[in-house]
């Protein structure tokens, strides 16, 4: 019997600081479930990384729930399996937890027997359909769960077989996520589809005895990088699967929830003073009502400081002309005029010296802690702590928690925020 499903992966509910872009995160998660009801796909997997954290803004998951639970009541099924972002190797995660609902189904389980890792195979009771899968871990697959995988036991299954997984593959991850990548050899031979998750940028690779498929972040997970690609034009959304004996399309079916105004500027040979003057113009004669604007400005301007720019005027701006909100983006912005020589010591503590001295010499600012040489002192300090790295046991709340108390110390925080 022909039957379909949804594939969606890395929805991060919970992302970002900006409650206009948490909103967009649930709007495209809501909006996806309300295509799959309209569709009457017969359930839906999902990938990995569905909220941001193993224990994410319970407000924003809540209302993701709540839509999860109309899908449900419909009669369709969902399969998930962790992400890199919503497992915690010590924590229950919210996952957990609305499994224990009955709201979802963990289809990634398994049993050590000697030293092979077995895994629990689900199957959907409408279309039988079979179901198995291995998680994400906070630095993306496990490796060792592949390694140990009893591959036997899965490929001498038969009928429909969908394996669900979170990591990058070593054949089509980008550069940058290579390390950690697992190789498809090491997958489970002859399974229908395999339904990934972790790579945000929609990946399809159809070869005649293997659909590996990764529908990409259904909005952004949190990063600049995510909603560039999408205002440059990438379309989010996620794949609809038709399906007989084996898989017979793969539909992407895009969901979009805001219009993007991406502004680059590139302030090379203007000083400080024309460059504001040209962000300022920018800022007031660019289209950007209803839309969620990226503005990156870049170069090296020829004389001035970069605090003479008013990015806080510019966002101002934009705010009232009626960007749904804005994204600031100067990191790449500096000024020959205050232009760090190059390091001439090759002792590390010496060059980060000498940087903070050079920068902080173009900086304003009010706190006398942070101005001359206490600054360079506070900055060393602040340095210190946020170089120490996340302990092996430890969740990336208490480590950031842990940060912000050393960081709080080193600034001497009465005084900072007085
Ligand atoms: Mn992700």
């Amino acid at each position: 019997m022909p039957f379909s499903f949804a594939h969606i992966s890395d929805v991060h509910v919970g992302a970002f600081r900006q409650p206009a872009l948490q909103k967009l995160v649930l709007d495209a998660f809501v909006t996806a479930m309300d295509v799959c009801i309209e569709r009457r796909v017969d359930f839906i997997v999902i990938g990995g990384d569905l909220f941001d954290s193993n224990i994410p803004n319970m407000a924003l998951a809540n209302q993701a729930v709540r839509k999860m639970k109309e899908v449900r009541d419909r009669g369709i099924p969902i399969y998930v399996v962790y992400g890199s972002h919503d497992f915690s190797p010590t924590q229950t995660s919210v996952v957990d937890m609305l499994e224990s609902a009955g709201l979802f189904r963990n289809v990634s389980k398994g049993v050590l027997v000697d030293g092979k890792l077995e895994l629990e195979v689900f199957r959907d009771e409408k279309t039988g359909a079979k179901l198995c899968g291995i998680s994400g871990r906070r630095l993306g697959i496990e490796a060792d769960a592949f390694a140990s995988l009893d591959r036997g036991l899965l490929e001498r299954m038969t009928g429909f077989r969908i394996f669900v997984f979170h990591g990058s593959v070593v054949e089509l991850a980008p550069d940058i996520m290579k390390a950690g990548s697992v190789p498809l050899s090491d997958f489970p031979r002859g399974f229908s589809y395999y339904a990934g998750g972790h790579l945000h940028d929609r990946t399809l690779e159809q070869r005649p005895d293997m659909v590996v498929a990764y529908p990409g972040a259904l909005f952004a997970g949190g990063d600049y990088q995510d909603l560039e690609k999408s205002a440059k034009g990438m379309a989010r959304g996620f794949f609809v699967v038709s399906c007989g004996d084996k898989v017979e399309k793969v539909d992407f079916v895009p969901v979009k929830v805001c219009d993007w105004q991406l502004v680059e500027c590139d302030v090379s040979s203007k000083t400080s003073v024309q460059a504001r003057d040209l962000l300022l113009e920018l800022a007031r004669e660019t289209e950007v009502s209803g839309r969620v604007v990226l503005f990156r400005v870049s170069g090296e301007m020829t004389a001035g400081r970069t605090s003479d720019i008013d990015f806080i005027e510019i966002r101002r701006i934009l705010k009232e002309r009626g960007a749904v909100e804005t994204l600031l983006n100067y990191n790449k912005l500096s000024s020959k005029e205050y232009a760090v020589q190059s390091p001439v010591s090759d002792n590390p503590a010496q060059i980060e010296e000498k940087l903070f001295r050079e920068r902080i010499a173009t900086t304003k600012f009010q706190q006398k802690r942070l101005v001359g040489e206490q600054g360079v002192t506070t900055s060393k300090a602040v340095l210190r702590v946020l170089r120490d790295a996340r302990k092996d046991d430890e969740v990336k709340d208490d480590y950031d928690s842990r940060l912000l108390r050393g960081v709080v110390n080193a600034l001497d925080a009465d005084e900072v925020f007085e």
